[in-house]
């Protein structure tokens, strides 16, 4: 029997379905977006495989002749967001494909989304199928970023544009900013008339979005350009960690199809890649995962959510594992009285945080699946079950927003949760959370 909680999610994942695809969020994010289909397949699978398998497909209807995977697939028309396809303009690119696309990418996330759909499915015959016809084009996915995005061979690749880190004002992008400068464009954003611009970033941030893509254009969307001249190149925990978990999920599903060629190439990425993240991205100070700025040789000493994304893709020791847990329970993430709600996106004791500015600080509820996840692979079952009640705690009291307030003591008086209303991952990863027997 659906509960009232599992009824309202199912009906914003409905109202949001367009036929073959699910949009984020109506309004303020109108086209299909990479992981954001990613996640909400996992909530369809729950509700009706069909549609996650239309899902997926239509997201791969966007790649990229050379494996990559666009950020944005322009299936339908829609004039609320900026900026749109004529501001992309990815058909300068040799590797476009027939529809229109972003010519950015986002977190990897379809190889472990798969894996979900596997567990989650009542005809596992049918599902294998089905991962059967799309494994060799997330395969080539994995394959372009281990050949043109890792310049140095280290197994962990780059990302040359905030929007592809899906963490998109993260305060770790300021540092970035200020070792370049941008001209000033006329910027036509939409997003601020659809939701409270002190929640959303600054113009000032935007001129530097909307410059890369000009860069990206001027360069054709070259891959060897880009590494080699963009001045916003960095290695992302979280990115890497998406990648490693799809990897490890390609690489048992590869195995269960006999797809051996590519299972080979998988495991010798995998392996560099957790490796080095484990070498190159640990700070053994902050006793947390970080960022590195290929561009600027530099790491960025700050902890976010996406510093315990590892935890979810294998990557630490057990050892490390039990450190990391450190920042929750009475911890820098939780409060030393627990004053926080589970997990704010950036830490709450730095002077950078903001609880209500988009990736500076809300709770996200991806970031929190992906936590709790890996806190229970882990068999840190008490704060695995400490974010998951966190997290249904804040959609059962507010709905399905698209950010959520950490501080436990604002939260007494709040009345709504911040961004996008009616927002597509909340409602497909609380549904996973419902009813997901396997993680209980
Ligand atoms: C740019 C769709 C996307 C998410 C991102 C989130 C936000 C877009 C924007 O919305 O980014 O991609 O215009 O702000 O930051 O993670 O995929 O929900």
């Amino acid at each position: 029997m659906m509960t009232t909680l599992l009824k309202s999610a199912a009906s914003v994942l409905e109202k949001n379905w367009k036929n073959g695809f699910t949009i984020p969020c109506e309004g303020l994010y109108p086209f299909q977006w990479n992981w954001d289909s990613g996640f909400i397949a996992i909530g369809w699978a729950h509700l009706n495989i069909e549609n996650a398998k239309a899902e997926i497909r239509s997201l791969l209807k966007g790649q990229w002749k050379n494996g990559f995977l666009p950020h944005i697939a322009f299936h339908n028309e829609a004039t609320s967001y900026y900026p749109g396809p004529e501001v992309h303009a990815t058909h300068i690119s040799s590797n476009s494909p027939s529809i229109k696309t972003s010519g950015i990418t986002q977190p990897p996330v379809l190889g472990f989304v798969l894996e979900e759909l596997l567990h989650i499915a009542n005809d596992k015959e049918d599902a294998l199928a089905f991962i059967k016809s799309v494994y060799k084009q997330v395969f080539l996915n994995h394959h372009y970023f281990y050949t043109s995005r890792d310049p140095k061979g280290e197994g962990l690749v780059y990302i040359c544009h905030n929007w592809e880190a899906g963490t998109d004002n993260t305060p770790v992008w300021d540092f970035v900013w200020d070792t370049f400068d941008v001209p000033n464009y006329k910027l036509q954003r939409k997003d601020t008339t659809h939701i409270d611009a002190s929640h959303r970033p600054t113009n000032r941030e935007y001129q530097y979005y909307i410059h890369l893509i000009e860069l990206f254009k001027e360069w054709k969307y070259d891959d060897r350009m880009i590494a080699q001249n963009s001045p916003f190149l960095i290695q992302d925990p979280l990115f890497n960690s998406m990648l490693i978990a799809s990897n490890n999920a390609l690489i048992r599903m590869g195995e269960l199809l006999g797809f051996h060629p590519q299972v080979e190439k998988l495991k010798g990425w995998n392996e560099m890649a957790k490796k080095n993240m484990n070498e190159k991205l640990f700070d053994s100070n902050l006793n947390a995962y970080v960022y590195y700025d290929l561009r600027n040789e530099r790491s960025y000493h700050h902890i976010s959510s996406s510093s315990f994304a590892p935890l979810f893709a294998g990557v630490p020791s057990s050892e490390r594992a039990k450190s990391l847990v450190g920042h929750f329970q009475e911890g820098r993430f939780s409060g030393v009285k627990n004053e926080n709600f589970l997990c704010a996106s950036f830490d709450p004791t730095s002077s950078l945080f903001n609880s209500k500015k988009y990736w500076r600080g809300p709770i996200w509820i991806n970031l929190n699946w992906i936590i709790y996840r890996g806190l229970s692979q882990y068999g840190f079952t008490k704060e695995a079950s400490l974010i998951k009640n966190d997290t249904l705690y804040l959609i059962e009291k507010y709905g399905f927003y698209e950010y959520f307030e950490p501080s436990k003591k604002i939260n007494e008086t709040a009345d709504k949760g911040y961004g996008g209303n009616n927002f597509s991952w909340s409602a497909a990863l609380t549904i996973d959370l419902l009813i997901n027997n396997k993680y209980k």
